[in-house]
């Protein structure tokens, strides 16, 4: 066989120092029937779709919080983003048994010497490189976020975000450079020579070794059964956040629909977020910066129309909850203001710092009746952690922008969201 690497360099690559190849680094550490072409080609399709589907929720979420000017997010319906995000958490979650298994698929080949025999092949072995790491940062990032857990000193956000496309743009690369093996490993039985140009040698080889594997049938489909079984137990513990009778079994998932004040789980406490003196001062004023400057009591607040809407909680780490709100409309606010109902505006809360203490409501969240300023939450007063005295609650829009204790609205974008 020719070799147009070894020839760009000169001789032979040197073979690694013997002590870097023992026990779990040795070519042929942990032999199974599994390491085969056709397992890692399937478990890497699942993979593969998996990291789409968490690249493209990610992206709609990442859209939303920071839209630039093309970019338009709806109000309606009032559960998308709820279901792109909770999908994103979930699916995330199921990634991380299916990656080890791909990785347990593919073992042997992470140690292979050398490196690589062609071009094409130190090429596809970088982005291999590249593609485990990035896979293994966004799951492990994902999760710590989830357990609002940060030992890492950058912003989870920003990072797990341009990540996202170096995970996605390896895919495409491993892709590409294995499209004839995973052709190969998905095809039908029996036929692999004729699906790509293989020589007579490296057809017999893939024929043999797939035969050994597809005959130790018990342990193939124990793997099958243990991969999907982990994948999802690791999905339910987390789906359990957004649908309450999985509640029980959501070990992984740190809130609990119904569990907390007013039967609702809190993210940001009013403890934590310093305003428990300021949220019930009576000297508590909500400012409307319109052509009519508007200070209102929570007395006036209360004397206006009073509507009541269903709406979901949605938090980026992927719990979700619906409540029953009740309070004014924020286009009718506005309008008492002199400004249209479908105005552009930035919210602020009691809090003097944190990333989550000003949004801006985009026009479409604006005029959309559903969205309020809510004053009762599940019949009863806000409570302190729910955002007392006013928080906002808009339909189809991340829990980061749903802003508590608010005390100014004004024209004009700032904050999260704009
Ligand atoms: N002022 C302010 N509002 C905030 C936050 C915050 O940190 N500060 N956290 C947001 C986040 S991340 C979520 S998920 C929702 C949760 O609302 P809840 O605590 O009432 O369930 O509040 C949002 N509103
Ligand atoms: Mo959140």
């Amino acid at each position: 066989m020719t070799k147009p690497l070894d020839r760009v360099l000169g001789a032979r690559l040197p073979d690694p120092p013997a002590a870097l190849r023992r026990g779990p680094f040795g070519e042929d550490a942990f032999p199974s029937p599994l390491h085969t072409e056709r397992r890692a080609s399937r478990v890497g399709v699942w993979l593969g779709v998996g990291f789409v589907v968490c690249f493209l929720t990610g992206l709609v979420s990442h859209l939303v919080q920071n839209p630039p000017g093309w970019f338009y997010w709806p109000a309606s319906p009032v559960w998308l983003y709820r279901w792109t995000q909770g999908t994103h958490v979930a699916v995330g979650l199921a990634l991380i048994p299916l990656l080890l298994v791909k990785l347990w698929t593919v073992y042997p080949k992470l140690f292979a010497w050398p490196p690589a025999r062609t071009p094409a092949q130190l090429v596809a072995r970088l982005a291999v490189l590249v593609l485990v790491g990035a896979a293994v940062f966004q799951l492990l990032t994902g999760l710590l976020n989830l357990a609002k857990w940060y030992p890492f000193g950058f912003f989870f956000t920003t990072t797990h975000y341009w990540t996202g496309w170096i995970a996605v743009g390896a895919v495409l690369v491993h892709v590409g450079a294995l499209a004839p093996q995973i052709r190969r490993g998905l095809a039908r039985r029996g036929s692999p020579a004729a699906v790509v140009g293989l020589d007579e040698d490296d057809a017999a080889r893939v024929v043999a070794v797939d035969e050994a594997a597809e005959h130790a049938a018990v342990s193939r489909r124990a793997f099958v059964l243990t991969a999907g079984l982990a994948t999802g137990a690791v999905a339910l513990t987390q789906w359990g956040q957004t649908v309450s009778p999985l509640g029980q079994v959501s070990v992984l998932a740190p809130r609990i629909p119904g569990v907390g004040p007013q039967g609702l789980p809190v993210n940001q406490t009013a403890q934590r977020a310093g305003v428990t003196e300021t949220a019930v001062d009576p000297a508590w004023r909500l400012t409307v910066d319109g052509p009519t400057r508007l200070s209102l009591t929570l007395a006036d607040l209360q004397g206006m129309t009073q509507r009541t809407e269903r709406l979901p909680i949605a938090c980026v780490e992927g719990w979700s909850s619906n409540a029953d709100w009740t309070g004014v409309r924020l286009s009718e606010v506005l309008e008492a203001a002199g400004l249209a109902p479908d105005t552009e505006v930035t919210v602020e809360s009691l809090q003097t710092g944190g990333l989550y203490r000003v949004a801006t409501v985009s026009p479409p969240h604006v005029r959309s009746p559903k969205t309020l300023l809510a004053l009762r939450l599940n019949g009863e007063e806000l409570a302190l952690d729910h955002g007392y005295p006013l928080r906002l609650i808009a339909p189809n829009r991340p829990g980061v922008m749903q802003t508590k204790w608010i005390t100014r609205i004004a024209p004009g974008t700032g904050g999260i969201g704009s």
